[in-house]
């Protein structure tokens, strides 16, 4: 024993370690989320973001941002993801940058702000959806009446932990306008130029619409849906049909009056913001109930289901790493049996 103590300690100065010591490689293991499900309440969100707004100018931070911190993660709302609300007030500017984290708003207050992403801008408004594919510059413009309140969702967790964080400030707070307004819908839309082309692995920046997102949902909002997770409309990248970006998917999920989902787990994290209505969700083995304006998170691995006992429809916003999952051959996914 004392020989062996001696050799662990002669193995670690020099930088070795055996795996006796730590690793059980005979047992049989699965994934074990290290942080739990959570979820936060939508009314001390927007309290808190209101306050947020007496409190700080944008000379004071870049962004003014609240995250879903997980209380069991040094940052972000999954181990791979962050869900953060972003106040922009009238007059405000939010200035140009870019960075490694891919990113996308999803506005749940207000309208009549600017996006500004690789020299095109676009308006939004109320249940409106952005894509903000990595290394585009971006920056925030608001000179309509209305205060705006966006969801930005980030990768940044995930790039943190890879150690790949480029962040780079552009040269002037404003980026000059060099695309035509609609650019973007003409170009990789579904009435597409022959010529145009994009290999690369981000889609293009673009806006998806809430009355586009609301007629297709009344479209569809009597079929069968997803078993799991009842109507879903996933926000595919417009010129591959794939997931929104390489590392996450949104989608904007409907759970029915009196619907109840089956349950299942897989290995990728998902985040839900509640936009309206409201529900009940399973989670591992908590029960949250929801309403307006909360988010809750299912981290990997656990078992979920959803259910609507309400008289009007919960519409959800969610966000999930599998296409990250995916790409590196390590999604699964089973179903629950209750
Ligand atoms: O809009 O560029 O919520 O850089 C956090 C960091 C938003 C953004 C956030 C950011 C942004």
């Amino acid at each position: 024993m004392a020989d062996l103590k001696a050799f662990e300690e002669e193995l670690r100065k020099k930088n070795f370690a055996g795996y006796w010591q730590t690793v059980q490689g005979e047992r049989y293991r699965e994934p074990a989320a290290t942080f739990a499900p959570c979820l936060w309440k939508g009314k001390e969100l927007y309290a808190a973001m209101e306050k947020a707004g007496e409190l700080l100018g944008l000379e004071s931070t870049f962004r003014r941002v609240i995250q879903m911190k997980h209380p069991a993660l040094p940052t972000g709302t999954t181990h791979t993801l962050t869900l953060n609300l972003q106040l922009l007030k009238p007059g405000e500017h939010a200035a140009a940058h870019r960075h490694m984290a891919g990113a996308i708003r999803f506005i749940t207050k207000g309208r009549g702000a600017r996006l500004v992403v690789d020299g095109e801008s676009f308006e939004i408004g109320e249940g409106d959806f952005a894509t903000t594919p990595n290394w585009s510059w971006h920056d925030h413009v608001n000179e309509g009446s209305e205060t705006l309140m966006w969801l930005d969702v980030l990768d940044s967790p995930l790039v943190r932990m890879l150690q790949v964080d480029f962040h780079e400030p552009a040269p002037e707070p404003h980026q000059r306008i060099t695309r035509a307004e609609g650019a973007s819908y003409a170009e990789f839309g579904p009435l597409r130029p022959s010529w145009v082309r994009s290999d690369s692995i981000q889609p293009p920046a673009y806006v998806y619409r809430w009355e586009d997102t609301e007629r297709t949902l009344k479209s569809v909002g009597e079929r069968p849906g997803d078993a799991y997770d009842g109507i879903v409309l996933n926000y595919v990248n417009p010129l591959t049909g794939g997931a929104t970006l390489p590392t996450f998917n949104c989608a904007i999920q409907m759970i029915r009056p009196g619907e109840k989902t089956l349950a299942h787990r897989h290995t990728s994290s998902t985040i839900c913001y509640v936009f309206r209505g409201c529900g009940t969700s399973f989670i591992g083995d908590e029960r949250f109930d929801w309403e307006e304006g909360d988010s809750f998170v299912a981290p990997l691995w656990q078992p979920h289901r959803h259910e609507n006992n309400h008289k009007e429809p919960a519409i959800l916003f969610t966000m999930s790493d599998a296409p990250l999952m995916r790409a590196l051959g390590f999604y699964r996914e089973q179903e629950e049996k209750g």
